[in-house]
């Protein structure tokens, strides 16, 4: 069991130049709550009423969709019109880690050295406590240090990345001419938690096309009563389009009910998730530094128990807590 405790000395400096917007304590923080360095939880809880203004923006879409360009391109605008940004790369092969950007090595170097931007990348793999609520802590991080909006941008549109998004209030699909057949593998799971839709590389052939395949599916689903997200084409790589999407993120409003549903069902999976952290990490220390767990996995390698009464034996030792596991 964790001991109660207030915020050590390191954590209280930290996080008050968190609250007072410093870049690097901010970069600091982050590390070290992904590390879960002792007392990440606390400090945690200290910034937390000072989170809840910023806008997160999820960015997802296929591969090679230009939802980097994209995001770069945003956040210039965002800039421009006096935003603080903050931008989460969720992918370890992401440009903003060395790769090249639309070539523009320069304009990269702007943003990367604009103060009003703040960029971070974070692996796919291995985050401690899941993806979905590391991205919500590092997001939570930026907002209370006084990010306005903060852009996720997620690799590929699999099962992780969707997880990722439900973390953000507002979703933008990235999807491009000739997707074609995409757009229809597109429907599993992600078409729902979209709510806008961007065809990007509008400058090549074929843009009008998705767009109307886009429509006449988004009609489709509409006759299931939800609003029709808009549709929106860009440019990254011609810089076109992009003021009426900023001004589109910027002024989307979901309906009341639904946001009120994602709000709740965000709250509800961020509650369990950390539940479902703690109780495990705290069963396995125990089991760990008593020995339980080393002499179960003696008995089922010499054959002696099965796993299954294993584990039934061994919740049944946890003091009366073992129905924290029941069905
Ligand atoms: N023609 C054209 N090419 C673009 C546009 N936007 C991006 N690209 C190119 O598309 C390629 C992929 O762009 P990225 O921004 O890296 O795409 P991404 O979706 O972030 O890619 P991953 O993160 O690898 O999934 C690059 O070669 C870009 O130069 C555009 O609007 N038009
Ligand atoms: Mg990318």
């Amino acid at each position: 069991m964790e001991k109660p405790k207030t915020v050590n000395n390191s954590w209280n400096s930290l996080v008050a130049w968190v609250l007072a917007g410093k870049v690097r304590a901010m970069a600091r923080m982050i590390t070290r709550v992904e590390d879960r360095e002792p007392g990440w939880k606390d400090a945690m809880k200290a910034i937390y009423s000072a989170s809840g203004s910023a806008k997160v923006i999820g960015i997802t879409g296929p591969p090679g969709a230009g939802k980097s360009s994209l995001t770069c391109e945003i956040a210039q605008e965002l800039v421009r019109l006096g935003q603080k940004v903050g931008i989460i790369a969720v992918d370890p092969t992401s440009p903003f880690t060395g790769g090249s950007l639309l070539g523009d090595r320069l304009r990269m170097k702007k943003i990367f050295t604009t103060k009003e931007v703040f960029i971070r990348s974070m692996a796919t793999r291995g985050m401690l406590g899941g993806l979905s609520h590391a991205a919500r802590d590092v997001a939570r991080i930026m907002d209370a240090s006084g990010k306005d909006i903060i852009l996720i941008e997620t690799v590929g549109v699999g099962q992780d990345e969707i997880e990722v998004v439900k973390a953000a209030d507002l979703v933008m699909m990235v999807c491009i001419p000739g997707q074609g057949d995409g757009i229809q593998a597109l429907k599993a799971g992600v078409m729902e938690i979209a709510d806008i839709f961007i065809i990007n590389k509008a400058d090549l052939p074929g843009a009008d096309e998705v767009m109307a395949d886009i429509g006449s599916m988004l009609a489709l689903s509409s006759e299931t009563g939800h609003p029709i997200p808009p549709v929106l084409k860009t440019s990254a790589l011609k810089s076109h389009g992009i003021r009426d999407l900023v001004a589109t993120l910027l002024t989307y409003q979901t309906e009341k009910n639904i946001q009120d549903f994602k709000r709740e069902n965000q709250a509800k999976e961020e509650i369990l998730s950390l539940m479902e952290n703690e109780v495990f990490r705290s069963i396995h220390n125990r089991l760990e530094q008593s020995g339980e767990l080393s002499n179960a996995v003696r008995q089922m390698i010499d054959k002696k128990k099965d796993p299954y009464s294993i584990v039934t034996e061994l919740l049944q030792q946890l003091d009366g807590k073992a129905y924290l596991f029941k069905a």
